[in-house]
């Protein structure tokens, strides 16, 4: 069975304790690689491979980190085929959604911050005819980058360019669940002639190699994706040690629909926005709002595309859904399908597990599943599920609209669809989100800032806003020279 390996000083190796971790394909449950338990043995190693390299990438020039960036981002599409292929395999997403976002979007990013880094700049501020200020930006130090396992590569590579592009080394650890095209990263980092040291990947779990990262005293700088719990958790390490914190967490999205949309472009993008990924999305858009006027037509025509998405072997190319990425995922989703039944909802598609034969007999379907009547107020309509399940929600004035969607304690993204511009700016203004789609559904613009607010968040990411977060502004002020004659020289 294959064994993954720790990404260390420029080398592949294996964990210091020698123990590792069944890694499972689910969509067959089978386990098919082991993946390192590393603990704080390993983590201290990574770190300090990354202080050992920081003297010199923090200071190499942006053009040089940039070319070996563009150089990873040329690897990655190199080996697009084989990278959607891993991550197909180790997630259960469908072969084709690997192949048209994971991988081509792992290779942007690092082709993103590598030209971005080169038309960085600072500000400067003259203070009347007294002085200059002029804002150092300067690396931070060692970045600890923490991932989840929903978009494994796409996240990871979302952390990792920034930071290595404006000049700290990291120490990356990528959720234990997916863990193969991490791996497969290290290799291409290698090949790429990226520095020993300047990334190291340490795989293994939360608690143990994961808190080892955040509690690091070398480690001044964390960023993080993944469930709001456990970044509450961070955030509680990360205070009293004045840790810089980026918190990408949980969402529960509303997609707001007026009875004004273009139905014909709505109803596809919301089967994405409620089942790509299976659903699980931190921008999923979980909670369909429907102007009431329109749900009776909305439904009809969600509900019967909903139903034919073809659920099936992820490796196929006609499969539109795959299997839930764990068992612990897939219970957790099957037992919100009960809470749904016990608020009262009405099921009216999927509700139950998929059986898929052949190979995947042993594999973790949901059916995706359409649920109605139940209050905003619910369980389900408040906790994130993280599965191929949506509620549609009525509502009939704009006020109801805003209220149902600012009313759970997230604040990740929202949709809002309606043909009336000056509506769509005002729902822009008062939805709590970091991001607001209108008449769309994750249209990513690499520049622009990332990131949630409420329970879905601290701090933002992408563009600029990722730049700066990897970077720490030193104000330098110079007075200009006193003239003799009593005013300062201008
Ligand atoms: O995420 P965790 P899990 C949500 C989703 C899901 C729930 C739990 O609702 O059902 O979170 O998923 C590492 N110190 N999202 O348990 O635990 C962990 O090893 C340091 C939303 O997989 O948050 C992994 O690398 N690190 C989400 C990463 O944190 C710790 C995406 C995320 O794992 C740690 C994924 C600790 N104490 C899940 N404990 C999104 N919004 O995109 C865990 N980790």
């Amino acid at each position: 069975m294959k064994r993954i390996l720790n990404y260390i000083g420029g080398e592949l190796v294996p964990p210091l304790g020698g123990a590792y971790l069944p890694n499972l394909e689910p969509a067959t449950g089978a386990p098919y690689s082991e993946v390192p338990d590393s603990d704080s043995s390993d983590v201290e190693r990574g770190v300090a491979a990354a202080q050992e390299a920081y003297p010199v990438w923090s200071r190499t020039p942006a053009s040089e980190r940039s070319r070996l960036l563009l150089r990873v981002a040329e690897l990655i599409e190199d080996n697009a085929e084989d990278l959607a292929r891993a991550e197909s395999v180790d997630t259960g997403k469908p072969i084709r959604l690997a192949r048209s976002l994971d991988i081509p979007r792992a290779a942007s990013n690092f082709r993103f911050f590598a030209t971005a880094i080169l038309h960085f700049a600072s500000e400067s501020h003259a203070t009347d005819h007294r002085a200059i200020n002029y804002t150092l930006r300067r690396p931070r130090g060692i970045a600890g980058l923490i991932s989840p396992w929903n978009l494994p590569l796409y996240l990871l590579s979302w952390k990792i360019a920034p930071a290595l592009a404006t000049g700290n080394t990291a120490v990356a650890k990528p959720s234990e669940i997916t863990p193969m095209t991490a791996y497969r990263l290290s290799e291409l980092c290698r090949e790429a002639g990226l520095p020993p040291g300047v990334l190291n990947i340490v795989h293994g779990t939360g608690p143990k190699a994961g808190a080892a990262l955040t509690g690091h005293p070398r480690v001044g700088t964390l960023s993080f994706t993944g469930g709001t719990k456990t970044g509450a958790e961070i955030a509680s390490v990360c205070a009293p040690a004045f840790k810089k914190v980026a918190l990408e967490l949980g969402g529960k999205n509303p997609n707001i629909i007026f009875a004004d949309a273009l139905l014909d472009e709505v109803v596809p993008v919301s089967i994405r926005s409620s089942f790509d990924n299976q659903g699980q999305i931190c921008l999923s858009g979980s909670r369909i709002f429907v102007e009431r006027t329109i749900q009776e037509k909305f439904l009809e025509r969600f509900v019967e595309r909903a139903k034919t998405l073809v659920v099936g072997d992820p490796l196929e190319e006609a499969t539109e859904q795959g299997a839930l990425v764990s068992r612990a995922q897939f219970d957790k989703v099957m037992s919100y399908l009960q809470v749904a039944r016990q608020e009262g909802g009405r099921i009216l598609c999927g509700g139950d597990a998929a059986s898929v034969g052949g190979r995947c007999s042993g594999g973790l379907f949901i059916r995706p599943t359409v649920i109605t009547g139940l209050p905003v107020n619910s369980r389900v309509n408040q906790e994130e599920i993280f599965g191929p399940v949506v509620t549609v929600i009525p509502f009939d004035t704009e006020d109801e609209a805003v209220s149902g969607a600012n009313a759970t304690p997230y604040g990740l993204s929202a949709s809002v669809w309606t043909q009336n511009l000056s509506r769509a700016h005002r729902l822009a203004e008062r939805i709590q989100a970091g991001t607001v789609w209108i008449n769309c559904w994750m249209l990513r613009d690499l520049r622009v800032p990332f990131g949630g607010v409420k329970s879905s968040g601290i701090g933002k990411e992408g563009g600029l806003e990722a730049l700066r977060f990897f970077t720490e502004p030193r104000n330098v002020c110079i007075q200009f020279p006193v003239d003799p004659g009593g005013g300062t020289a201008s």
